[in-house]
Parts: C-alpha cells; structure tokens; sequence
C-alpha cells in the first residue's frame, strides 16, 4: 500500500488541527446528519482520552465522533479523489455528509476511501469520522467490554499499556490520476559490489512502465522499463545499522508516451538472513541493541508528534542503542521512514499483544479458561490477525531498517490451539513477505520445554523478568534462572536468541546501597546481571531492554503512574540505567556488546 505523497501527477492536502468531537452519548442519533451539536473541538492528530478533563470521556466505551469541513482543490476535475487516514483506533466509519463512505477494523494501519463520486473539485463537505476505541474477541489487540453494578460498559483487556483510542496519526485528502501506479515492492540485494533492487508494479489501468533510480544525489544510477524487473546497481552503497544511505527509485506509468503518473519511494540496497545461530544483515552478523518501545506522551497519548520522534531517536543513538521494537502495535509510517533514514534497524510487531489468558491467571500462569478458544482467541480472532498482517506488510514492505516481523507479543504458546492458531498465519506472512526473518516474543510461562510453536520461527526473542516479578530483589537466583533459560533454548532450537524484554520498575530519585526493587541502583544491577549472562552465549544476537521510556498504563495495583520500566522517564529525562546502557553499547567500558566472554 503506497504512502500518499505529491508528485507531479499527485496532489495532498494535510486535515489535520481541531476538529468538532462528541462522544455518542452525549449527541444525537447519526450525528454526521447535520453539524455535529457540541461544545468540545480536539486536537487530530492525538488520542481523545488526556485532552479533556472529563473523566467520562477518558475511559469513553463506544463512539466518539470527529467532524470538520473539507474543500476539494478547484484543480483536481477529472482525479481520482481519496480520504486516507493514518490511523483510528480501533475502528472507524467515514462519513461525508449523510452518506456512509468507508469502515475500517484495526486501529494501528492506514486505510483509504474513494471518495470521488461523492465530491466535486472546488466543492466542500461535511467530514464526519466516527471511531471506536472497543476491543473484543474478534479485534486485535483482543479485549472484553463488562457491565458492571452500575451499569456502565468498562473495556477490560490483556496487556498492561492504556487502551488509546482516536484519531492519534495524519488524515489526508489526496489525488490520483483514473490510470496509475497502485503498488510498488522492491527486494535488494548485492553480488561483490553490484547491487540489485528487484521490482514489481502493480498499475491500476492500461499502461507501460519506466523505472529509474536515483542515488543519493540524484543522479541516475539505473533504469528499467516494464512491469517487473531487476536493476543493477555498479558500486552499490548498501544500506548499513548506523550507516543510512537511500536511493530513489521512481516509477512512471505511461500512455502513448506520456507520463500519466508518477510515484517515488526511498530504497535502501541490504540483505537480512538467518544462517544457524546467526542474524545477519549484509552478510554480516549482527547484533541487536536497542529498547521495546511505546507511541506515548503526556496529553497527545498515542498520538504522533515529530518532536518527541526527533528526540526519541537522539535519544536511541545516545545510548548507543541500534534497534527497537514496535511493541506491540505497529507505529506511525513517519517513525519507519525516519528509521531508514537515521540507519536505525526495526522489528515491525504486530498488535497481537494479550493472546493470553495465562497473564490473567497471575503468577502461577494457569488460565482460567484455554486462550485459543471461541471464548476467546477463535476463529474470528484469528481472521482479524491475518488482516492485520496483510495491513502491516502491505504498508513496510519495502523498508530497508525493517529486518524482522514479530508476529505477536507474548502469546499462550505453551496452551495447546497455539500451533493451530499460528501455523497459518506463519505461513501468510511467508507468502507475503519470503525474504525477512520471522518472530514472537515469548512470555515467561512459555518455556523451552512447553513452547508448541518455536520451530514455526526463525528466532527466539525471549520476554523475561527475574529478578522482577521472580526472585525479586535476588539477583544471585535470577541470574541462575536466566543462564538455565537461555541454555536451554540453544538446546532445544539451534537459533539465534535474542532479549525482547528485561527490566526493572524503577522510581526516579530512588537509592539505595542494597538490592532495593524500584531504586535507580537495582534497574542498572539488574540490567548489568543480564548482560553478564548474554556475553556468556555465542548464539546470543541481541538486548532490547524494556523500556525506552516510561508510560501509561490502566488503573491496576502493579502500577504507580504507569508502567516505571523506562530507561528514560515520560518527558524523557535518563535514569542511572541509561548512563550505563550507554557506556555498554557504546562500548565506553572497553567491551563491544555481544562479544563473548
Ligand atoms: C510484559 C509485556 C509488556 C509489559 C511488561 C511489564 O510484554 O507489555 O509492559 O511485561 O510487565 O509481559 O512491564
């Protein structure tokens, strides 16, 4: 699915700002009929829950409704004219004016609405979106709305971050040509020093195609004609971890000789394999440093913001930190774009995050009832699954810094349905994408002796916790846990494994000289005890400490303010552990991480 952009075939205009808002409750029935009758506005893009100080509104189960004007550019007579939104969490229908134009299920993949016969060029509507912020057992992420004594509807769900709901990325109105480029997918690769970027158009219409590439100073380094091809590319400069560099390749559509459309895309030249215990890029191996991370700030929610991105990444390299993870949602396109160009390497997950009832049953793990169930993740959670899928690589296909997809956040892949649950969907995501490497991050209960589904995959990413919610405060034991864990894994799989999560709650400000939970001094030892152990393991590629920074969470008693993991707190001030995350993967103390002791 190609990202809007403007050529000279294409047009875009930006609907972002303030819009009308109303929750259902408090509006009429079908509130898109006429001008929506309310005194709040809220800000797009952001989540509604932290805008106002209505708590009805915050913990809102239901409908809210966003409503603007919009004019159609006089010049675009004769295009195709689409809405595209970034995002609505998690479920949107678009309306203009009267008239039900679109729908879209999943809140973290963009989605388009024709809307061309329905406007004029130089024409105005009225926009009315209305999202839904539900989750149950046919959404992804999975969640359960309950009526409790009052009678209120309150959305309970399976993973600990705060269930954001809105409109938190860029609404577009756009132009293309009737005759035009509708996809583009690239697959690199190099032979010594001569590059290849295979490439397959998918045309909307009759057409010929010409394509040309660009380096990254424009001049023309290779050019095609016809509807797949490979180019070549002499003296590649291949896209590295750390070493960004893009080509341009642009693609024309043509009739009798004239260009009807255009589209470019950024392409970064590189290679992604799994050989043994190995993850390498390039050919080389590589090895992961880097953070799980959230879409999260005060106020905007999960909406997205170019500031904090900007900071965030600083962030990142100051610590040395050459990954991250899109736990547990894929983000904003924005943020994957930034991440070729910053060199940065991404493992793109999915928002299948709670595919467990396990975590509900506390510590001992046991579900109250079996999580791959039609009482819960059935057939119609699975459906929702692959769509999802078929959404996130359809948008990050073509991304060089997207090296792996992690196909769910800590499943019940110790419950058995797992394997009938995954095997499909492995087995989609290979189809729609052969060349990257695929994952899950595996929860505490999931064992390598009761894992039912490893052998699906291509690495291990492991979630663990002791010395945080086992053996707490006792890092000698959790240290002997960790070492029979990981050993136990390379046993078992022969693959490469990787840290998806560790870390500590830790209040900043906190100390102590003993091994005290929630002080600064227990995050750093506790971090400093896991890195000890990986050093040990040659099959080991990578950390991703949890968290990058501090974020919201539900009401829950395990929670002061939100989830304390982050490395950096909500408005992104260090914590001790990040001095010495930086002096580590920076190599500052000597040592490069993931060399074996
Ligand atoms: C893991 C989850 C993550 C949580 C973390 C925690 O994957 O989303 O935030 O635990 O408890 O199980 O901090």
């Amino acid at each position: 699915m190609l990202k809007p952009i403007s050529t000279p075939t294409r047009e875009l205009v930006n609907l972002d700002g303030v819009w009308r808002f109303a929750i259902d409750s408090r509006v009429g029935d079908q509130p898109w009929t006429a001008r929506l009758d309310t005194p709040l506005e809220a800000a797009v893009p952001a989540s509604y829950n932290d805008l106002f100080t209505d708590a009805e509104i915050r913990d809102h189960v239901g409908w809210v409704y966003y409503q603007r004007e919009v004019r159609v550019p006089r010049g675009w007579g004769g295009e195709l004219i689409f809405l595209r939104f970034d995002a609505a969490t998690h479920a949107a229908r678009i309306y203009l004016g009267d008239t039900l134009v679109g729908e879209h299920i999943g809140g973290y993949t963009p989605f388009d609405v024709d809307i061309t016969s329905h406007v004029e060029a130089g024409g105005a509507f009225r926009l009315t979106v209305a999202v839904s912020g539900d989750l149950s057992n046919e959404t992804i992420p999975p969640g359960k709305i309950e009526v409790g004594m009052t009678g209120k509807r309150t959305q309970t769900y399976f993973h600990d971050f705060y269930n954001y709901a809105g409109l938190a990325r860029s609404v577009w109105l756009y132009s293309v040509p009737t005759t035009r480029v509708d996809d583009v997918t690239v697959v690199t690769g190099f032979e010594g020093t001569t590059g290849s970027v295979d490439y397959r158009v998918a045309l909307v219409g009759d057409a010929a195609v010409r394509v040309r590439l660009t380096d990254a100073t424009g001049a023309v380094v290779a050019e095609g004609s016809g509807a797949a091809g490979v180019l070549e590319v002499p003296d590649v400069v291949l896209w590295k971890p750390g070493a960004s560099y893009l080509y341009e390749l642009t693609v024309e559509a043509l009739h009798d000789g004239v260009v009807v459309d255009a589209y470019s895309l950024a392409v970064g030249v590189r290679t992604v394999e799994v050989r043994g215990h190995e993850f390498l890029i390039n050919g080389e191996p590589f090895y992961f440093t880097g953070f799980g991370k959230h879409e999260d700030t005060a106020v905007r929610g999960k909406g997205h913001d170019n500031a904090y991105m900007v900071h965030d990444f600083q962030l990142m390299e100051w610590t040395g930190a050459n990954s991250f993870r899109t736990s547990h949602y894929p983000y904003a396109e924005d943020v994957l774009d930034f991440a070729d160009r910053r060199g940065i390497v991404v493992i793109d997950e999915t928002a299948a995050v709670g595919l467990n009832m396990g975590v509900v049953g506390g510590m001992s793990g046991t579900p109250p009832f079996p999580t791959f169930s039609e009482q819960y993740a059935g057939a119609a959670t699975q459906a929702a699954h692959a769509q999802h899928l078929r959404e996130l690589i359809g948008r990050d296909k073509n991304h060089p810094s997207v090296v792996m997809w992690c196909i769910a956040n800590e499943p019940a892949s110790n419950e058995d349905g797992a394997r009938e649950y995954f095997e499909p969907l492995v087995n989609l995501a290979r189809d729609l994408d052969p060349t990257r490497p695929l994952t899950y991050s595996l929860v505490m209960f999931a064992t390598f002796k009761n894992d039912q589904i490893v052998d699906l995959f291509d690495v291990v990413s492991m979630n663990r916790y002791y010395g945080w919610y086992i053996s707490t405060g006792d890092l000698t034991t959790a240290e002997m846990y960790l070492q029979g864990d990981i050993q136990g894994w390379i046993d078992r799989t022969g693959k490469p494994i990787m840290m998806t999560e560790y870390g500590a709650d830790t209040q900043p400000g906190l100390h102590s000289v003993w091994d005290q939970a929630w002080t600064e001094e227990y995050q750093t030892d506790l971090l400093a005890m896991y890195h000890r152990v990986f050093d040990r393991f040659p099959q080991f590629v990578g950390e991703q400490v949890w968290n990058f920074a501090d974020f919201a969470t539900s009401n829950g008693i395990h929670r002061v303010d939100g989830n304390k993991k982050g490395v950096f707190t909500r408005d992104r001030r260090p914590k001790s552990a990040a001095l010495s995350l930086r002096r580590r993967w920076r190599g500052l103390d000597g040592r490069k991480p993931g060399a074996v002791d």
